[in-house]
């Protein structure tokens, strides 16, 4: 039997969530009006996406939005993350509303609060509509000017019922996988436009912030960012340059957004990285610190792995080079290292170096392919022990000081995973793409009953 000392429970009024986002979920690209966005045309240029999957008709969500609100109501979870489409509410991007798209997520966001579902919207998990991309995207300063209007009819929309806001999903990756790499839409490759776009998705996070605060909106509204926070191991922990090459390379993926926007403006050591490789960052005009770092009430944390970093040549321009995974350490269907003690550290870290600022963990999740069984039940063990491993990580962190909020699980459903496309499974409910059927996972209702009860049992097998 468990005790007390033995089962970690959460406070009263944790949020226990799950997340996903609108293109990855939604399908119904052509429905009500929605305009194009970057990743319906993206996912059209051959070898974009694995198996030639797009987002068309994914999880049909918007028109199976009833089932998906009784699912969540099944988990008995208490918060849901979900992203709103821009090119639904805006199809060309500023301009003329499209109602029917603002009526959907109005009918999503009262089902969530009928059913004890706390709503936390996304505005921007990518997909960015094409007629802005038409003129040059976020590589545009005025993007991040139209960004800030679409928020703003959100809020005015949406303000009364929701008060938690995400302005911008990952940051870093949409630089890096969008315009520097290739692999994400718009597909460019292209390193400069890379940091400009990070800086003027920074830039629109902190006009959007002015929006929130603005006029007669709810006062006690927040907004903060969800980045993909990766901690950093030294490959050599006792060589002193390793461990410079793992804090440079925090200082692209990490603190080059973090720190602007608490404050304390882009990190020294990673500017002349930057200016060293890309030239005169030029694009950060006056003010813009500023308005950057207007606030953040938040810190959304999506976490999956480590990082390990030597101070070998390598990766591209730098002066470090990310190393392969411990043989020892397990992983996940996609050979991600499951390292939930860096999740502690991470979160112990961002509550050291930005003080007194809420944590949530906006996502945290991994791919494993189970499937039905005869029994027609999945029994993913595996996400079980993952789940179990990383909310115990959380807890160590909250016992320690760290003022989590909450945890969204990714994903609620299983999705369209971008250039991956459909094979990489990270729902707790089992998608069958024929036939859209549900199927709640093992781990889903494992989920819902930690969440139900806010104890941790001792071993991930005794719920
Ligand atoms: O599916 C993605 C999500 O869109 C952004 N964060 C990482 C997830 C898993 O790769």
């Amino acid at each position: 039997m468990s005790t007390e000392a033995e089962s970690p429970r959460f406070p009263e009024g944790f949020r226990w969530g799950t997340s996903t986002s609108a293109y990855q979920v939604e399908g119904a690209v052509d429905a009500d009006g929605r305009g194009e966005s970057i990743w319906d045309r993206f996912c059209r240029r051959p070898g974009a996406i694995e198996n030639g999957d797009t987002g068309e008709v994914a999880a049909d969500q918007y028109r199976r939005r009833d089932e998906d609100l009784a699912l969540m109501a099944e988990l008995g979870t208490n918060a849901h993350r979900f992203s709103l489409a821009w090119p639904r509410i805006l199809p060309e991007g500023g301009g003329r509303i499209e109602k029917r798209g603002l009526d959907h997520y109005d009918r999503f966001i009262d089902g969530l609060l009928e059913r004890g579902i706390t709503p936390l919207p996304t505005l921007y998990h990518w997909d960015l509509p094409q007629a802005l991309e038409d003129r040059g995207g976020w590589r545009n300063r005025d993007t991040a000017h139209r960004f800030a209007e679409y928020a703003a009819v959100c809020f005015d929309a949406f303000g009364d019922r929701v008060r938690d806001w995400i302005t911008i999903n990952e940051p870093w990756i949409v630089g890096l996988l969008g315009h520097q790499l290739g692999l994400h839409a718009p597909g460019e490759k292209d390193l400069r436009s890379s940091v400009t776009v990070m800086h003027h998705l920074l830039l629109a996070h902190g006009l959007a912030v002015g929006e929130l605060r603005a006029e007669a909106r709810r006062p006690d509204a927040r907004a903060g960012i969800a980045y993909s926070l990766f901690p950093h191991t030294p490959a050599d922990p006792g060589s002193a340059a390793d461990r410079a090459a793992a804090h440079a390379s925090d200082g692209y993926v990490n603190r080059w957004f973090l720190d602007p926007v608490h404050g304390r403006g882009y990190p020294a050591d990673m500017r002349a990285h930057w200016e060293g490789v890309v030239g005169e960052l030029d694009f950060v005009q006056d003010g813009d610190l500023d308005t950057i770092a207007a606030g953040s009430d938040f810190i959304g944390v999506n976490y999956y792995t480590r990082r390990i970093v030597s101070a070998r040549p390598g990766d591209g321009p730098w002066p470090w080079k990310v190393e392969p995974g411990r043989d020892e350490v397990e992983r996940t269907d996609l050979g991600w290292e499951i390292v939930p003690d860096d999740l502690t550290a991470l979160l112990l870290r961002l509550h050291r170096d930005y003080p007194g600022v809420p944590l949530m963990i906006t996502e945290n999740g991994a791919i494993y392919g189970d499937e039905p069984g005869e029994d027609g039940e999945v029994h993913d063990t595996r996400r079980i022990a993952f789940l179990h491993s990383h909310l115990s990580a959380v807890h160590r962190a909250m016992a320690e000081g760290a003022p989590v909020e909450g945890y969204y699980h990714w994903s609620l459903i299983d999705n369209f995973e971008w250039a991956m496309g459909y094979w990489p499974r990270f729902g707790l409910v089992h998608l069958d793409r024929e036939t859209q059927r549900r199927t709640v996972k093992d781990s889903g209702r494992w989920y819902a009953r930690v969440a139900g009860s806010g104890v941790l049992p001792p071993a991930a097998g005794t719920p």
